[in-house]
């Protein structure tokens, strides 16, 4: 399958690295962790090359570029088909899609008022409205898959959505969201997967974190 290098930068606060990361290793595809500081400029510079966008997740496979997460997730879905990012029934793989587009255009309250965090913990946290009415829809969404597919995950087996959603899962821990027992049940599965515990102990090894970079990243 050839080389293949994801670049992300911290593990505490990026959302998108997290997400990134998961489908990659989610799809099977052996790759290299290339971490970048957010506030380094020769990194920056590096990455220009690589992300036209300037974002990262970008995944680098035998010459091939892809940013941006959706972007990456379809890649990895057809060079990996057999990992099912996507499901295999039209039906299924639709409501994936559309699930995943949600997450990744919308939820801006949500993503700026409750910024993901790994290593904090806000037990009095106040959500404002805008943000509880993400919070709402998100929660409508989980409850409807997991009712429609019967779970442990969103699309009943896991999926690329599951990455999608893992960052939230971890938001909604932080500020002690108060969530109903299906929706706190899907928030423990995500917790429990192998790979989430690798890339917490990870943030957890970090460096102090920045105050700066605690806003929506
Ligand atoms: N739509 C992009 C969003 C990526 C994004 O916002 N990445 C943030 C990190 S979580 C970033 O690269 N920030 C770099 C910077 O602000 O310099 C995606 O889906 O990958």
């Amino acid at each position: 399958m050839g080389d293949a290098t994801l670049t992300i930068s911290c593990k505490n606060y990026s959302s998108w690295s997290l997400r990134g990361w998961l489908l990659t290793r989610f799809s099977g595809l052996p790759f290299t962790e290339k971490i970048i500081s957010p506030d380094d400029p020769v990194m920056r510079a590096e990455l220009l090359l690589l992300s036209s966008s300037f974002l990262v997740p970008c995944l680098s496979h035998n010459g091939i570029e892809v940013w941006d997460t959706l972007a990456i997730g379809e890649y990895l879905n057809e060079i990996k088909p057999a990992a099912l990012l996507l499901p295999e029934d039209r039906v299924k793989r639709t409501r994936c899609r559309s699930i995943n587009g949600e997450m990744h255009s919308g939820f801006g309250p949500m993503r700026s008022a409750l910024p993901m965090n790994l290593n904090g913990d806000f037990p009095d946290f106040k959500v404002w409205t805008r943000a509880q009415a993400d919070i709402d829809r998100i929660t409508e969404i989980w409850r409807d898959c997991l009712d429609l597919y019967g779970g442990p995950f969103l699309l009943g087996e896991r999926s690329m959505a599951d990455a999608m959603y893992a960052p939230v899962v971890t938001r909604f821990l932080t500020y002690h969201v108060k969530l109903d027992d299906i929706c706190g049940a899907y928030c423990r599965t995500i917790m429990a997967m192998p790979e989430m515990i690798e890339w917490i102990d990870a943030a957890k090894q970090e460096p102090e974190n920045v105050e700066e970079l605690e806003v929506e990243f």
